[in-house]
């Protein structure tokens, strides 16, 4: 069977590697034409695909790469998986309805097409849906249609493709089992439920209790930190709980692709679809929001009492990007603590394995070389993104002050050391 994959980022890419590695005929599609000449020249420009996978399909001759539609018209199975960004607090869908105009104009009778983007529920059946059918060409009957969330975690070793249960809902009945029947021959556990609109629900609920408990221990953050409680012992403490709990870390915020933007399409749909908000979500994602503030608040208490005004201080920031080990700057909330602390007047400088160069928020700053005299000279040592490599217990042999605020170090009673 064929299968054409839209969208060649880690989603796409890794979903195109695991079916040629089975035995289908894949094309992945993507309109980035450099990539796509990357990719067809067997270089892995996707961070987060697993190589072995990558190396393993590409020597395979089933898997081509292309920037057009063509082998759509011939594809038995069309997943698409773009990205679905949040613009001004809505929903972007352009990239899917882009990609489901394109298929519309070549799906095959008969074939089955899977839309993998997170997004609001009603989307495959009201956005995809109609852009796809035409006179006497309906879904569910002249082709199928399902939607499954895509859970793939980059560099998780534990848990890939193969391994992570999928979720999938057509939009009947035929569409849900032909859609299992697909993944099933990728995936171990297929989960099918009743409709598309329960698979879309689904999705937004996995991240948006990620988001919601991140906001609980960061409001908890603040107010142990008035009353000199440690959060993290509470955390640690309250994680012994063998059932029914689940420990999250406070930090500057939520960052990445995932986490902040998910939580969005359900506040928005709710308020379009039944214009009430989704409570939940707009007070988490306004406690998120406050944390780079209150980072910044704490550093500020922390440098003044050693003396040190917060404008004109040296901060050495490690670490930018949104979570360790990632070279993604989305959302980072890391670098939003830099721009209050830029803006309180603190002369920033910053360390970060995977940027080079840093320009948001209207900072415009080169890497600092993780020196023992640069971390000498800095009137603050802070702790945003504790990346793998560092040596932070080196590191603070050298600082005046450290300021941990993702708890890196594990360190208490030393009194230069202080943490979120
Ligand atoms: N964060 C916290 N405290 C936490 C966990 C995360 O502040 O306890 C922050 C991180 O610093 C980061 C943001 O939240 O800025 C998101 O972190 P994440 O660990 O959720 O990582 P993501 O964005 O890569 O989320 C992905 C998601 N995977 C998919 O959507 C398929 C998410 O569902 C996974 O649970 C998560 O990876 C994971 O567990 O690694």
């Amino acid at each position: 069977a064929s299968v054409c994959v839209i969208g060649q980022g880690y989603v796409g890419l890794t979903l195109a590697a695991a079916c040629a590695v089975e035995g289908f005929r894949v094309t992945g599609i993507d309109v980035d034409e450099g990539r796509v000449d990357a990719l067809a020249r067997g270089e892995l420009v996707v961070p987060g695909v697993e190589e072995p996978l990558f190396v393993q399909a590409s020597e395979s001759s089933s898997l081509r790469f292309a920037s057009d539609f063509e082998d759509v018209a011939t594809a038995d199975v069309v997943v698409i998986c773009v990205p679905t960004p949040v613009t001004d607090h809505r929903p972007d869908l352009s990239m899917v309805e882009s990609a489901a105009r394109q298929v519309g104009e070549r799906l095959r009778r008969g074939a089955l097409v899977v839309l993998e983007s997170t997004t609001y529920p009603g989307t495959t059946e009201h956005v995809v849906a109609p852009l796809l059918e035409r006179a006497r060409f309906r879904a569910g009957r002249d082709f199928w249609l399902a939607f499954s969330p895509e859970r793939i975690d980059p560099g998780n070793i534990k848990f890939g493709l193969r391994t992570t249960p999928r979720v999938v809902g057509g939009i009947e009945q035929d569409s849900t089992d032909l859609a299992a029947a697909f993944y099933g021959s990728v995936v171990d556990n297929v989960f099918p439920v009743s409709g598309c609109r329960t698979a879309e629900m689904a999705k937004l609920l996995e991240n948006t209790f990620r988001m919601v408990n991140i906001a609980l221990v960061n409001e908890l953050a603040v107010l142990c930190g008035e009353q000199g409680i440690d959060t993290w012992e509470v955390i640690e403490a309250a994680a012994t709980k063998p059932f029914g709990f689940m420990p999250f870390q406070p930090g500057p915020g939520v960052g990445g692709h995932c986490i902040p933007l998910d939580p969005t399409y359900l506040a928005w749909q709710s308020r379009r679809d039944t214009g009430r908000p989704f409570r939940l979500v707009e007070l988490a994602q306004d406690i998120n929001a406050e944390m780079p503030a209150y980072v910044t608040r704490r550093i500020s208490d922390a440098l003044a009492e050693r003396g040190v005004a917060l404008p004109k201080a040296r901060i050495l920031a490690l670490g930018v990007t949104y979570k360790p080990d990632v070279g993604d700057l989305r959302e980072s909330a890391a670098v939003a603590t830099l721009a209050q602390l830029d803006r309180r007047g603190a002369r920033i400088t910053y360390h970060d394995p995977f940027v080079p160069r840093l320009r948001s928020h209207g900072m415009s700053l080169r890497r600092t070389p993780l020196t023992r005299a640069n971390i000498e000279a800095a009137d603050a040592v802070v702790v945003l993104t504790p990346h793998s490599e560092y040596d932070l217990a080196a590191i603070t042999r050298h600082a005046r002050l450290v300021f941990d605020a993702r708890n890196a170090l594990h360190q208490r009673g030393d009194d230069r050391v202080v943490t979120l």
